[in-house]
């Protein structure tokens, strides 16, 4: 068909959609996105060799582009139809995490592109959670949420429509694309009005804020999105300046020469007004703004150093003292790109230089990368790490539906019943950079 438009430029469009909504929702928003915006002018301007880096790397086109949002359903047909949503858009499921651990009552999985020219175009991801009814102790007030939930239909009328048009069509016109972004982003916008009265809003608020949030609106209102920074350390001190109060301490890994995995923080909820049924006024917190640094992806024996490295580490109160501690105990994992190829814990993308290429019949299957990049004819960068951390992303939840976590340890992982929900099965993100490694090692000859 003639003048279809590609996955990828509906992402494109939706995402640059969601920004524009989300920015005048929440105005700090925006006020964050200008100060990363200002660090990341800052940090390149005085970092050349970064900034070759991420250009040779395709990193730098993106870095403007890059936000990841969240957003939590409450029934099984809700995240069936989000997953068709962003099928649309070139977004996948990937990843299944179990928030559960945390005491928080959700799980969740990561919707986002999967090829690499995908991820370089615009990474877009959504991190979505489905509440998990089960975990709500009061058989009464499961019931009461299950019928409220029951009841509504978070998608318009009109984009039921167009899922269904794409599915018999395969793709859209530019006119059809434009229809169904206005459609679906009506999914993610805030309502002030929640459907239930204030007694019952308590009643679910009291047995968790998150349940409250999930159940009360109308929409699965987009609850944050998230800039990606080169210096989260900085923008984490510049916040106040800006009259942005951030979480207390940052997410994730600490600062390292050759960064790993994502570290993020964000700015505490707003406390925002609301009419209940019947008109009675109230106020809901539930969104707020997030950033991240993101570095390399870890093989599963890196992972696992990581994990047994923050358990060892444990929590902090204060940023300074925690960073600092943390340093101390990631001493033990290896901070150059060459140990950390050597030990097999992180994945690189491998390219011939135009040496390499004149070279190419001489590298062998089988040959150690290593020495020809000490050559000079390989070149390996790190393939960025495009998912998120169950202990970061229960971290995150935490800050931002106050610290009343923790009571609600039983829950056990429950993988299949997210999966059926969902209709499909999730795929493996270890899986995916294993995939994009060994692609390069083969366009390289060395597969
Ligand atoms: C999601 C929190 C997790 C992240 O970046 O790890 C998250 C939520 O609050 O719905 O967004
Ligand atoms: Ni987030």
């Amino acid at each position: 068909m003639a003048n279809t438009l590609t996955a990828d430029e509906i992402r494109d469009k939706f995402s640059q959609a969601m920004s524009a909504m989300y920015q005048q929702e929440v105005p700090q928003y925006g006020t964050l996105l200008e100060l990363v915006a200002d660090v990341n002018l800052a940090v390149l301007e005085h970092d050349p060799e970064l900034h070759q880096q991420l250009e040779n790397a395709d990193e730098l086109a993106r870095l403007s582009v890059e936000r990841h949002g969240a957003i939590r359903v409450g029934k099984a047909e809700e995240l069936a139809v989000l997953k068709r949503i962003f099928a649309v858009m070139g977004m996948h499921p990937v990843g299944y995490y179990d928030l559960s651990q945390a005491g928080v009552p959700v799980h969740s999985t990561a919707f986002r592109p999967i090829d690499d020219q995908a991820l370089a175009r615009n990474p877009f991801r959504v991190f979505t959670s489905l509440l998990r009814l089960e975990l709500i102790d009061n058989p009464e007030l499961r019931a009461r949420a299950a019928a409220i939930l029951a009841q509504r239909d978070i998608f318009t009328p009109r984009c039921r429509e167009m899922l269904d048009l794409h599915d018999k069509q395969g793709s859209f016109s530019e006119d059809e694309a434009n229809i169904f972004v206005a459609e679906a982003l009506e999914t993610f916008r805030w309502h002030q009005h929640a459907t239930v009265d204030a007694d019952t809003y308590r009643a679910l608020h009291d047995e968790h804020r998150l349940i409250a949030d999930v159940v009360c609106f109308r929409g699965c209102h987009i609850n944050h999105l998230t800039p990606r920074t080169l210096d989260i350390d900085r923008v984490q001190s510049l916040m106040p300046e800006r009259g942005i109060t951030p979480k207390a301490i940052i997410e994730g890994p600490p600062r390292r020469e050759r960064p790993i995995l994502l570290r993020q923080t964000s700015f505490k909820a707003l406390e925002e007004p609301i009419l209940f049924a019947g008109e009675h006024h109230g106020t809901h917190t539930a969104r707020f703004g997030e950033i991240e640094q993101r570095g390399v992806a870890l093989t599963p024996k890196g992972r696992a150093l990581y994990d047994e490295l923050l358990l060892e580490a444990g929590n902090g109160t204060d940023n300074l003292s925690h960073q600092h501690h943390l340093q101390e105990v990631f001493s033990r994992f290896p901070d150059s790109d060459a140990l950390l190829r050597r030990q097999g814990l992180a994945y690189f993308r491998y390219r011939l230089t135009p040496v390499g290429d004149m070279h190419r019949q001489s590298i062998k299957p089988g040959d150690d990368p290593q020495l020809l990049i000490e050559r000079g004819w390989l070149v390996a960068q790190p393939i960025v790490y495009e998912d998120f951390l169950p202990v970061s992303a229960a971290g995150i939840f935490q800050s931002n539906l106050g610290s009343d976590g923790g009571h609600r340890q039983h829950g056990h992982s429950s993988r299949q019943e997210f999966e059926e929900a969902l209709g499909t099965a999730v795929t493996d993100e270890f899986s995916l950079y294993q995939q994009a490694e060994d692609r390069s090692k083969r366009r390289c000859g060395l597969l």
